[in-house]
């Protein structure tokens, strides 16, 4: 056998047997689960995006195009599969979009042919990413996602970026109608749409920041209203859910998904961000808003939800979870899809239920180690009671 027929069988083989490998659950803290394995790797991008299957011109079927990363992917439910928009790094650092399905949410997800070729505004971006999808009930499936391109006021400053949200919508998944960038005051990532109108208008989920890396004084997850969502411009902010000193949320915060409808008000996930020696740590962390009046908070349970564990920390990023997609279904199950440093996508499943138990009965950080240590002893006097009964 030649060398391009041997190494063709195994990287096909390995291949086949790494998007086919069954997921098992592990029991957690009660409020969520995560899985034994990954649901998406770079080593499971497709052979025929990375190899040349020519022997004639890769006589030893050497890689060609190598995947860095696959991360910080949407999710939607589509034609009954579980469907990721993942965000795809190549080892040129280069971000692009790509559509993989699984039959059951957990594992088997296996790309589309080929990656989405978004169209570029008349302002080509230099990178895409992290999309946030929403079918909004104008009958469109968008996605918001980050673009990014070499601030021109700092030409001498090759760090120097700037931000903006890119918008984008379908009905397939697989071609995309391109819009204008969202216009607004300052630079943005982490712009999300939320699904219905609100007083006639498509609404928003923003994250104001002054610069490309810092917030400044962009004071956390904002809420914006947008009359055209052809030509979107968002003129004034709010802040629905502040930064603070000494939370999870310090430095940085912005909206995971969009939220999710549930009888006691809206569901939302986010990240947070907060500065240390080894650099930024992101975690993931809920609340919740009206029904009514989305922009209103209503339940802020202390501290993360998710923070990374074990493997987790490693990666290209170290010390970062993040997520922008998850999947409810009518029955009430969640799955959530997050990344873990930066490297590879992950699941953890829970209900409706569960996730609104825990926002509403977890305690609000009291801001204080003082109030933290009240809360504790609150829960030992009533279990003491309980136990000595
Ligand atoms: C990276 C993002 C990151 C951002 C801010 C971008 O260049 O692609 O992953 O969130 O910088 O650090
Ligand atoms: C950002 C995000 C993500 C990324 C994170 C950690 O600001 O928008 O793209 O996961 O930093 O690097």
């Amino acid at each position: 056998m030649t060398t391009f027929e041997y190494r063709k069988n195994l990287v096909l083989a390995r291949y086949e047997e790494l998007i086919t490998r069954p997921n098992r659950k592990i029991e957690g803290n009660g409020i969520f689960e995560r899985y034994e394995n990954p649901v998406i790797t770079a080593d499971m991008v497709p052979p025929t995006w990375k190899y040349d299957f020519n022997p004639q011109t890769n006589p030893w079927f050497m890689e060609r195009i190598g995947c860095n990363a696959t991360l910080n992917s949407g999710a939607i439910k589509f034609h009954d599969k579980y469907v990721l928009v993942v965000r795809v790094e190549g080892m040129d650092r280069k971000s692009f979009f790509a559509v993989a399905e699984s039959p059951n949410g957990i594992d088997n997800f296996r790309f589309r042919e080929r990656p989405i070729t978004m169209p570029d505004t008349d302002d080509p971006a230099t990178n895409i990413y992290d999309m946030r999808l929403t079918a909004h009930e104008d009958g469109w499936i968008y996605g918001l996602f980050c673009v990014e391109r070499h601030d021109p006021a700092h030409p001498e400053d090759l760090s120097a970026a700037t931000a903006a949200c890119g918008i984008a919508r379908t009905k397939d998944l697989d071609t995309w109608e391109r819009l204008p960038d969202l216009k607004c005051k300052s630079q943005q990532r982490n712009v999300v749409l939320h699904p219905e109108f609100v007083d006639g208008k498509y609404a928003l989920y923003t994250r104001p920041q002054d610069g490309f890396i810092d917030t400044g004084s962009g004071g956390g997850i904002g809420w914006g209203l947008v009359d055209d969502i052809t030509c979107a411009e968002v003129k004034e902010e709010t802040i629905i859910d502040p930064r603070y000193y000494h939370t999870i949320k310090e430095v940085k915060n912005g909206e995971g998904p969009h939220p999710v409808k549930t009888s006691r008000g809206w569901l939302h996930l986010a990240h947070g961000v907060r500065g240390c020696a080894s650099g930024l740590r992101y975690v993931l962390y809920m609340y919740m808003t009206s029904l009514e009046e989305p922009w209103k908070k209503i339940a802020s349970p202390g501290g993360y939800l998710m923070a990374p564990v074990g493997g987790e920390y490693i990666g290209d990023v170290m010390n970062v979870l993040f997520t922008n997609g998850w999947i409810v279904e009518p029955d009430g199950r969640v799955f959530i899809y997050y990344a873990s440093s930066d490297t590879r996508m992950h699941v953890a499943t829970s209900t409706v239920d569960r996730l609104v138990d825990y926002c509403l009965n977890t305690p609000q950080d009291g801001l204080t180690t003082a109030a933290s240590v009240r809360a504790i002893n609150e829960l030992i006097d009533n279990n003491l009671k309980i136990l000595h009964s």
